[in-house]
């Protein structure tokens, strides 16, 4: 499992329902693997009320907290959960998807290159150690959804 703070550091990120209506999964999954982070996790899935309500339990007091939740689970298109593993991944998973409100995010972030609109920000990506820990314990429990693995970037010549 994962441990933070080493190469094994893992941290959970969601292709939202609206990133993949769009077509950006294979963007998504493309700039984390070009990156040199590997894989371990993968699942579409349309999440049920009970999961988005516990992935954004903190925000449950929010006014946008019920319309967050039917943007999640309403089945208008699913949502891509995914694990990567490796150096600084919770950082810079974050770094890599951008500003929370995508009219601050950077060019060259997927929400810098892509959106404008807080409420459709197509990613999603876990925030600190703890969360990330919760996160993947919350969309991955089966047996075997998780994948440990050799990959050819574990080391270059
Ligand atoms: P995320 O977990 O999705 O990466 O975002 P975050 O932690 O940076 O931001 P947080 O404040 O936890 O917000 C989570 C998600 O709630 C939606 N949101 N809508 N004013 C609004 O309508 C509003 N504010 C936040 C966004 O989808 C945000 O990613």
């Amino acid at each position: 499992h994962g441990v933070p703070g080493t190469a094994k550091e893992r941290t959970f990120i969601a292709v939202k329902p609206d990133g993949v209506q769009r077509g950006l999964v294979s963007d998504i999954i493309g700039r984390f693997e070009r990156r040199g982070y590997k894989l371990v996790g993968l699942k579409l899935l349309v999440p049920s009320k009970a999961l988005a309500n516990e992935h954004y339990a903190d925000l449950s007091s929010k006014p946008f907290f019920a319309g967050l939740v039917d943007y999640m689970t309403n089945g208008k298109a699913p949502v891509i959960g995914m694990v990567w593993e490796g150096p600084a991944v919770i950082k810079q998973g974050r770094v890599m998807l951008g500003a929370t409100d995508p009219k601050a995010a950077g060019p060259g972030t997927i929400r810098g290159d892509y959106c404008l609109t807080i409420g459709r920000n197509i990613c999603h990506g876990s925030d600190s150690a703890e969360s990330a820990e919760k996160e993947i314990g919350l969309w991955f429990g089966g047996k075997g959804e998780i994948v440990n693995w050799a990959s050819n970037n574990d080391e270059w010549v």
